[in-house]
């Protein structure tokens, strides 16, 4: 009964599974999906996911019929429960203000880096010209939600309680293309110290953090 994560590991969203994969040291397969390739929108890619986006996951049941199921989130959470990752995602109330996080970065906070990605980094790529009036609406909503997880940061390691949640990992993955995007959360001090706390010391965001960047280093060089 194998699990199978499709993914391509130059995605943040798939970092954020990732992360929680090594974070609990869980054996499963990995299944590339080229994104640059169009892999997500390949026939039997669509069956599984018809938004056509990585990560999917999927499980087998006693009776052999297949679980899939896509968005990082709700993978994250799905490996938690089945792998006692308690500490990730705990079973007091805190797990409340995790998925609040969650939400919110979903519906906030992680909406521009990828707007600023396509722009500053595919777009050049692909012998285009950058959308000045897209980066400056990416550019309102940075201004709009990072002083909120700003504030939230001060004298603060962690987003919920004393240790890495899964609220931090679906925090941090908007910042793992910076260096490539330009995204300017270095306008926001506690953001910065707290994702290269993470960074630092979390062995599985380091991780796959350096995965990541072992991929886009292929692209860049072509
Ligand atoms: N809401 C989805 C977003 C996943 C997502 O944006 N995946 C991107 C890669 S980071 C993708 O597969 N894009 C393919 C496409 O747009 O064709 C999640 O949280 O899993």
């Amino acid at each position: 009964m194998t699990i199978r994560l499709y993914l391509d590991h130059r995605s943040g969203s798939c970092r954020r599974v990732l992360s929680v994969v090594k974070h609990l040291g869980i054996n499963l397969e990995e299944v590339f999906v080229n994104l640059l390739a169009g892999g997500t929108q390949s026939e039997d890619f669509l069956a599984l996911n018809p938004a056509g986006m990585v990560p999917v996951m999927t499980d087998e049941y006693p009776n052999g019929n297949r679980f899939v199921l896509s968005e990082a989130s709700a993978i994250m959470i799905y490996l938690c429960e089945k792998y006692d990752g308690y500490t990730l995602w705990p079973k007091t109330d805190d797990r409340f203000q995790i998925l609040k996080w969650m939400f919110w970065a979903a519906e906030h906070f992680r909406q521009p880096a990828p707007i600023y990605f396509e722009e500053k980094f595919i777009a050049p790529i692909m012998g285009g010209q950058e959308n000045v009036p897209r980066l400056a609406e990416a550019k309102h909503l940075i201004e709009k939600h990072a002083p909120i997880l700003e504030t939230h940061l001060e004298n603060r390691a962690y987003v919920v309680g004393d240790s890495v949640t899964l609220a931090d990992y679906d925090l941090a993955a908007p910042l793992s293309q910076m260096s490539r995007s330009h995204v300017p959360y270095d306008h926001y001090p506690n953001i910065m110290k707290w994702a290269t706390n993470l960074e630092t010391n979390n062995m599985a965001w380091r991780e796959t953090g350096k995965i990541l960047n072992a991929g886009m280093e292929q692209v860049t060089a072509g």
